[in-house]
């Protein structure tokens, strides 16, 4: 028995709405993992990337993050990490400096050995292929920000990834994931492959409990436990000809007090009426879901971008996109110099600066 408690997508400064009380329920939700996995005596805590909402976490973010951090070091539990597309920094990473303080291990391609058990670490790495040059090993276990394919996703089955097949050539039999806001898990040929899910619902979207999940390395059993997280009410009569009449019913019906209310809505709606009204029974806040089909397709819970946004886009339909937005901005060619400099990756960082100087006296 080796159990370890999984989790993702935290999230923690996440200031949804605009609202303190949101901003407070991410970190809420992260030390109640935290006290679950002292309470089940797990024997690691492993974090599969999106700690933080942003690479800029607040001092109250990190205030946060430290107290429940330094609650599972003084109970004598590992935090083992990886670092998210959200929080990634282009040079040290937050979870270095927690690192550096003896609360966190950074994940990589060292092996972290956990009672006989080989962790790996994969920081969220885009679009790019990905490298995994383990060593060949017995029953290892690789933790990563990644997305799997979306369309397998949907399907809720699983196609072996570029990661997946470089796992099972190197002897990888569990892959932790995060990125993906749902929890799923796979078992397939000896391979499981898992994502925990957010654990707080980062979309309105995001209908299903929040949670977390133990599992055992030894014999791959995967538990789920729920945290307690703020309410959600959905008022969705499932019916696009919903009347206004009828929506204000459903209000009436549900207990509102405290609850992020979001309302499903279709043309013709009285929003302000209705958001009034939700408000006015105790609502924390209303968001308004639009019934229609988003372009490009069905919606897919979990997913952080709307289906037609970047993660779609290949790198060349990338530039594209990019030198459209800089003529909307119509600089002048010395800006639009300027603009290349900064862009350029063989100008690094700290030469910016002079190769800016050098451009603009010339
Ligand atoms: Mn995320």
């Amino acid at each position: 028995m080796l159990k370890v408690l999984h989790l993702a997508d935290t999230h923690i400064g996440t200031r949804q709405y605009g609202l303190a009380e949101r901003r407070a329920d991410f970190s809420a939700a992260f030390l109640q993992a935290v006290e679950l996995a002292i309470s089940e005596g797990v024997r690691a805590v492993v974090h599969a990337g999106d700690l933080f909402d942003s690479r800029n976490p607040s001092t109250e973010d990190l205030r946060d993050t430290l107290m429940a951090l330094v609650r599972l070091h003084e109970a004598g539990i590992p935090f083992l990490g990886v670092v998210g597309n959200h929080e990634q920094k282009r040079g040290v990473q937050w979870l270095d400096l927690f690192a550096a303080l003896g609360l966190a291990v950074h994940l990589g391609r060292e092996p972290y050995d956990l009672d006989g058990a080989q962790l790996f670490g994969l920081d969220y790495s885009g679009r790019r292929a990905v490298e995994l040059e383990l060593p060949r090993l017995q029953g290892g276990v690789l933790v990563a920000h990644q997305m799997l394919d979306r369309i397998d996703l949907a399907r809720g089955e699983l196609k072996f990834s570029h990661l997946l097949k470089a796992c099972r050539d190197s002897g990888v039999e569990i892959v932790l994931l995060g990125d993906y806001h749902e929890h799923r898990s796979w078992l397939e040929e000896g391979l499981l492959v898992t994502y925990p899910g957010s654990t707080e619902r980062w979309r309105a979207s995001e209908r299903d409990p929040r949670g977390v999940s133990l599992i055992d390395l030894e014999t791959k059993r995967l538990e789920r436990r729920e945290l307690r997280t703020r309410r959600f009410v959905y008022i969705d009569s499932g019916s696009a000809s919903a009347s206004h009449e009828g929506l204000l019913a459903d209000l009436a019906a549900h207990d509102l007090a405290g609850a992020v209310v979001c309302i499903y809505f279709s043309d013709g709606g009285r929003l302000q009426e209705l958001e009034e009204e939700a408000l006015r029974r105790g609502a924390l806040a209303v968001q308004f879901l639009h019934r229609a089909t988003p372009p490009g397709g069905k919606e897919l819970p979990g997913l952080e971008e709307a289906p037609e946004l970047e993660r779609e886009l290949e790198p060349s339909a990338l530039e594209e996109l990019l030198a459209q937005k800089l003529a909307e901005l119509d600089l002048s060619p010395r800006g639009r110099a300027i603009d290349s400099i900064i862009r350029d990756e063989r100008v690094p960082d700290s030469n910016v600066d002079p190769e800016v100087s050098k451009l603009l006296e010339g």
